[in-house]
């Protein structure tokens, strides 16, 4: 026989390259993990019928043939399946979006894709082959495509995502019900969790970085702590947010961590604490320490784990287009005409720093027909401007409160740089998802 499976604890990308493997290869059998992943259980419970899953122990009879593999080609994912596999030698192809550079499944034909989501890639297969999906199988394979790629918006994600996440809305997939499977915070007990944490959670500036921190004592563990931890991070939006979570009854804490900022690297600072993961997702267990005495602690060694904030100055242009403020605005016009800008600060003789024309404050010359009036007559007085070590935040604040595009930095009276819309936007698109 043939059979086809994913990896252990299956979660919604692994169901979604399954169903279409029964799709696209009719004659192989599925095998379910025994482990499903909490995110993706409601999704099969209520989808089991379109699976048909044998269970490993079922094949241990069998004389197996072919093997495909899906969203995995680490041979300890699957070790639970290959217990079961006796007497045979199987061909095995291994359909992964991760690093098949690592694969340790000795012998296997790997057909690799950098796709967002595993299923995106077995999707693109059964577009080629035109194979007609029912609403159901389509949504189940949508909602693999939406949770490994954060809805289509993490940095894996390509054209192929989207091509495939389109095809499937034409086989009639279900949007609403792809919500509801995604819907990550669904128990009482989560929703409890959620409410006090909102009412503990603390903000601080640590190192430039607004650092959300809160602390709850729990009578048990309680499962999708995570995922209550990436809501309050959604809600609040801080660089980075350690939720610590003590369980006075087993003396054990949970740290729980997430960051947006790329400065904040949690693989690297929870190792400290016997923990680890991505950078930007981690977590620690901690055993045999009273709660608050330990959250006393780390609040207190943030401070040293954190390297400093980007501020105004690390993202400012330098060497700045400059006029002084008795030139005339038609000097001033012409000036950002050749050096392609929308405004540029405006100096006194001595060299500080004034005001701000623009090309609004022009166009109000040009209808009073004073184009040979002064700088300083038309220009925007005093120039919004800060000091080179404000941070990322701030600079968005100020562009936000004063509707500006360019924040010059002064300092000791001095011009630095200026820091403009672009130099902003570069640096967000350089922080990870
Ligand atoms: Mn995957």
């Amino acid at each position: 026989m043939n059979i086809a499976f994913g990896h252990t604890n299956m979660d919604l990308d692994c169901l979604g390259s399954l169903i279409l493997v029964k799709k696209l290869f009719p004659d192989f059998a599925l095998v379910r993990s025994k482990l499903i992943h909490p995110a993706a259980r409601n999704l099969y419970n209520l989808y089991s019928n379109y699976f048909n899953f044998l269970n490993p122990k079922d094949i241990e009879e069998e004389r197996i043939d072919n093997i495909i593999i899906v969203d995995t080609c680490i041979a300890e994912r699957v070790s639970e399946y290959f217990k079961y596999i006796k007497n045979s030698e199987p061909k095995i192809y291994i359909i992964d979006h991760h690093n098949t550079a690592n694969c340790n499944i000795f012998g296997a034909q790997i057909e690799g894709s950098h796709f967002g989501a595993n299923t995106s890639y077995l999707g693109k297969l059964a577009m080629e082959e035109k194979i007609k999906l029912c609403p159901e199988e389509a949504t189940i394979a949508l909602t693999g495509i939406y949770a490994d790629t954060g809805r289509l918006i993490y940095d894996n994600v390509c054209r192929e995502d989207f091509e495939v996440a389109a095809y499937l809305l034409d086989m009639g997939a279900s949007l609403k019900l792809v919500k509801s499977f995604l819907e990550t915070i669904k128990d009482d007990d989560q929703i409890l969790v959620l409410n006090q944490t909102l009412l503990v959670m603390t903000t601080h500036v640590i190192q430039g970085h607004t650092i959300l921190l809160s602390y709850l004592e729990l009578e048990e563990n309680v499962a999708g702590l995570a995922e209550v931890v990436e809501r309050v991070m959604d809600i609040e939006s801080p660089d980075a947010y350690f939720a610590v979570f003590a369980i006075p009854k087993k003396k054990t804490v949970l740290l729980i961590a997430r960051s947006q900022n790329a400065l904040i690297n949690l693989h690297e600072l929870l190792n400290a604490y016997g923990g680890g993961g991505h950078q930007n997702a981690g977590s620690a267990k901690i055993v045999d320490r009273d709660g608050p005495a330990f959250f006393e602690e780390f609040h207190a060694g943030l401070e040293k784990l954190l390297s400093p904030a980007t501020r105004s100055k690390d993202i400012m242009t330098q060497n700045v287009c400059t006029i002084n403020e008795n030139k005339t605005l038609l000097e001033a016009s012409l000036l950002l005409e050749n050096a392609d800008l929308s405004g540029v600060p405006v100096l006194s003789d001595s060299g500080v720093l004034t005001g701000f024309i623009g090309l609004r404050d022009i166009m109000k010359g040009r209808k009073a027909e004073a184009m040979n009036a002064p700088i300083k007559a038309y220009m925007t007085r005093p120039a919004i401007s800060s000091s080179g070590s404000i941070s990322m935040r701030e600079v968005e604040r100020i562009f936000y409160k004063h509707h500006i595009g360019h924040l010059p930095i002064v300092e000791d009276d001095k011009l630095l740089g200026i820091v403009t819309r672009w130099d902003y936007l570069e640096y967000k698109k350089r922080q990870n998802q």
